[in-house]
């Protein structure tokens, strides 16, 4: 079975990344991953037809898909209340969590995420072969069959 992964990167948090989420989400795919949250790159709600999702709606659907993950990816240089709170849940949940960061001037990570000894913290540059090299070898670590 393909690993089940669940993506996060920040929606209301800010979208100045969310061209880079979709690269990795594409990525993820491309090399034999279930991705269940590929909305979370997606340009706007609607192209998903998400216009007619409650607030509650999307809340309850994605933390069944939190749940239901093998490992949680989560993009973390833009600040997201929501990925936060995503990402204590896995932590609570036994879910592993990859936490990746783009070092710049302008933004350091959370002591709360970098503090986090139960998370594996992957800092790169660009999307590119070896970002995600590393994912897999987090999935190995993990125990996540890939296909
Ligand atoms: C879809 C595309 C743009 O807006 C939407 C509708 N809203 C959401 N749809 C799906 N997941 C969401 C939505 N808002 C937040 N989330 C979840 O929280 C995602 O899984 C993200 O990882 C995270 C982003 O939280 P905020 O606080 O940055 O919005």
């Amino acid at each position: 079975p393909k690993p089940k992964l669940y993506f996060a990167g920040s929606i209301r948090g800010g979208r100045e990344d969310a061209a880079l989420y979709m690269r990795v989400i594409q990525g993820l795919a491309e090399r034999g991953n279930e991705v269940l949250t590929e909305h979370v790159g997606k340009a706007s709600l609607d192209m998903m037809g998400e216009g007619d999702l409650t607030e509650q709606q999307i809340f309850e659907r994605d933390m069944a898909w939190l749940r239901s993950s093998d490992a949680v990816v989560a993009e973390c240089t833009v600040p997201s209340l929501g990925v936060g709170y995503e990402l204590g849940l896995a932590e609570s949940l036994g879910i592993p969590v990859l936490v990746l960061f783009r070092p710049s001037a302008e933004r350091s990570l959370s002591a709360m995420l970098r503090g986090n000894s139960k998370f594996t913290v992957h800092e790169y540059a660009d999307v590119d072969g070896e970002l995600f090299a590393a994912i897999s070898a987090f999935l190995e670590v993990h125990g996540v069959p890939t296909a």
